[in-house]
């Protein structure tokens, strides 16, 4: 069997429609759902431990400094609904925080990434009921009904709010509360706008971490779907773009090239670049804007000292 054949069918026929649709395009551009793998996995398992990428120990530094503080303004009894849990360990951390919280549910569409975080917080939380749903959380999708009517707080850390265009942003901010119901809460991580060199190098760092993460979409490409992609022919680039407030990554083509895939026959031109990502960063009033277009209302929100990055909390 080859290796293309690995991938489950239903999977390899989207990614290939998402690459023909991409790379056809005048502007060549790949879905960024598709930099997670395994191996885009635990490449960006080791983004956050990179000292130049600032965004996940900042967050954790937050949710432990303000772990009161955070925790009086959620208020008792409330289910923490999270919406991709990667390791359940920010969740392990506001949960050990929180009074009396009713249940943890996480969300995600991977069952692996559920059962670690399930077994994250059963350490951390000892007791509490853990619900996990396998589903895409970017889509519908119904909560337990074992849940019965304890009020619900929703968890969405990380900054991945911002790897969403702003409509895609408001959509899926509009579907949470609708999925968490009357008097919910929401607990959202938003990275913020600073200077661009930092957040250059915090997507273009030394060791070339971030460049393995972006170029193992060809990687991926060629795995599951049978390109041809010369991988070494096109190199990493990280840059912010003002106007969008939104730090882009794109795989430049070093040299003009064909690439196959799929039957069809796909031409770059020398400098060429395939869009692969975009990290939007927020103005505080920026963000506080999004959320009311989605209906929910700021309640608080906390920051480093630095103000590297923003925690917020919600109401519906
Ligand atoms: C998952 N997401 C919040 C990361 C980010 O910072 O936008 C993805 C990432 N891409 C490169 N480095 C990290």
């Amino acid at each position: 069997m080859s290796a293309a054949m690995d991938a489950p069918a239903g999977q390899r026929a989207a990614l290939i429609a998402d690459a023909l649709a991409g790379l056809t395009a005048p502007r060549k551009t790949l879905p960024c759902k598709w930099l997670y793998d395994a191996e885009g996995c635990q490449l960006f398992e080791a983004i956050t431990r990179l000292p130049e990428y600032y965004p996940t120990r900042t967050e954790v530094r937050i949710l432990t400094e303000e772990a009161a503080s955070i925790a009086e303004a959620v208020g008792p009894g409330r289910a923490v609904v999270e919406f991709g849990p990667g390791d359940g360990a920010k969740a392990a951390l506001l949960l050990a925080g929180l009074d009396r919280p009713a249940a943890y549910v996480p969300v995600d569409i991977a069952p692996e990434w559920l059962e670690e975080a399930a077994s994250r917080v059963a350490l951390a939380r000892p007791g509490l009921p853990v619900l996990p749903v396998v589903a895409d959380f970017t889509m519908p999708f119904a909560l337990p009904k074992r849940l019965g009517a304890a009020p619900r707080l929703g968890f969405f850390p990380g900054s991945t709010i911002g790897n969403f265009e702003p409509e895609g942003a408001v959509a899926f901010l509009c579907r949470a509360r609708m999925t968490l119901g009357a008097g919910a809460r929401l607990l959202l991580g938003a990275d913020l706008v600073k200077a661009p060199a930092v957040l250059e190098a915090a997507y273009d760092d030394a060791q070339g971490v971030t460049a393995a993460f972006d170029l193992n979409l060809l990687h991926r490409l060629n795995r599951e779907a049978g390109a041809d992609f010369d991988i070494g022919a096109f190199r990493h680039r990280a840059v912010w773009n003002a106007a969008l407030e939104r730090i882009e990554m794109h795989l430049v083509a070093e040299r003009a090239q064909t690439v196959r895939l799929a039957g069809r026959t796909i031409r770059f031109a020398e400098g060429e670049t395939i869009h692969t990502e975009s990290s939007h960063k927020y103005r505080p009033e920026r963000l506080a804007n999004l959320a009311a277009s989605a209906g929910w209302r700021i309640s608080r929100h906390w920051t480093d000292a630095k103000g590297l990055f923003s925690v917020w909390l919600l109401d519906a």
